[in-house]
């Protein structure tokens, strides 16, 4: 029936201006036209989808011309996540989780944001990447925003970053303690400084190789909700995944998961039911050939697929007595 359904709540973000390439504003649609809706029509778990459709924003007056230290495109940064934030909450507020498609990574402060509003910062955050997004605009040598949200977000860092204007909406922030990255290989100085210094949990490929994907899932979870009754953000950057698996991806890095450790993960999230929120960010489909495109966006939507209840044992027909093997 119908209320068995799982709701769901769908949101474009075509926003690129976190990092320097062209394309990634294209991955909502990219995904989209991949067949996202159709293949989650079919899978197993009932699904109640609402599509959102994109995320639009505009730079208010007062913060135009504005330059925040190497911090690129500051005012689109906090405008469009304003946005972000506040289309979030009223979707997991309406009871739906929320799947974003980015877009770069930059807007997981808006949609982490936006789910602390809504769950009232009863909640934790799984950061799935090859790289830890922990920088300030001090340690950046980017000045990249995508590589900046975490730390943005983190209570422990407010410290280190100066006054921003335009940011008054993003409280409060989330503590690091309640957050996990899984798939680390690319990590900077300074974020390997604030990883150590704060004791993160972070788990990096090399956990994933002498322990198992399994193990490391059910650790990260002990840590940033033993008694599991948290409500589960989960911020996918495709780039956790090899560059031979996502190969259309703005900073693709060997040595990184299989699809099936990424399909495993999700899995094992939809089963704690405690799932609000997903982000699955960085696709570009200016990058690469068309076939790299399609694995890459055929693994993003494997990926949502197994975070809302596709499983890989396959389903009983629906009703065996109009079959011809009874
Ligand atoms: N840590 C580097 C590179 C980077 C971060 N996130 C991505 N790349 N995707 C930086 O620019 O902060
Ligand atoms: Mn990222
Ligand atoms: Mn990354």
């Amino acid at each position: 029936s119908a209320s068995d359904a799982l709701k769901v709540g769908i949101l474009g973000v075509p926003f690129d201006k976190g990092q320097a390439k062209k394309g990634v504003g294209h991955g909502p649609a990219a995904i989209r036209k991949a067949g996202l809706l159709e293949r989650l029509s079919d899978i197993e778990q009932k699904l109640d989808i609402k599509d959102y459709g994109d995320v639009n924003y505009e730079v208010p007056q007062q913060l135009k011309d504005l330059d925040i230290p190497n911090i690129k495109s500051y005012a689109d940064i906090a405008s469009c996540n304003y946005q972000v934030s506040k289309k979030v909450q009223e979707i997991i507020e309406s009871g739906r989780i929320c799947v974003t498609l980015g877009g770069d990574h930059s807007l997981g402060l808006g949609t982490v944001d936006g789910h602390i509003k809504a769950k009232d910062e009863n909640l934790c955050v799984l950061w799935i990447d090859a790289h830890p997004d922990l920088n300030t605009n001090k340690t950046s040598t980017s000045g990249n925003a995508h590589g900046m949200p975490s730390a943005l977000l983190a209570k422990e860092l407010s410290d280190y970053w100066p006054y921003l204007p335009g940011m008054d909406w993003q409280k409060p922030v989330i503590s690091l303690r309640n957050i996990a990255y899984i798939g680390l290989r690319s990590v900077d100085s300074y974020e390997r400084l604030i990883i150590d210094k704060l004791g993160i949990n972070a788990f990096g490929m090399e956990d994933i190789e002498i322990h198992g994907i399994n193990t490391i899932v059910e650790l990260a979870l002990n840590r940033i909700d033993p008694v599991g009754e948290r409500s589960i953000h989960v911020s996918f950057d495709i780039d956790s995944l090899d560059s031979l698996e996502a190969p259309s991806t703005g900073t693709s890095v060997r040595g990184g998961m299989t699809l099936r450790e990424g399909i495993h993960l999700m899995e094992l999230i939809y089963r704690t039911g405690r799932l609000a929120a997903l982000d699955l960010v960085e696709v570009n489909p200016n990058i690469g050939t068309e076939q790299d495109v399609n694995r890459t966006t055929d693994a993003a939507i494997h990926i949502i697929m197994a975070a809302l209840g596709h499983s890989r044992r396959g389903i009983r027909p629906r009703n065996v007595n109009t079959l011809p093997l009874q």
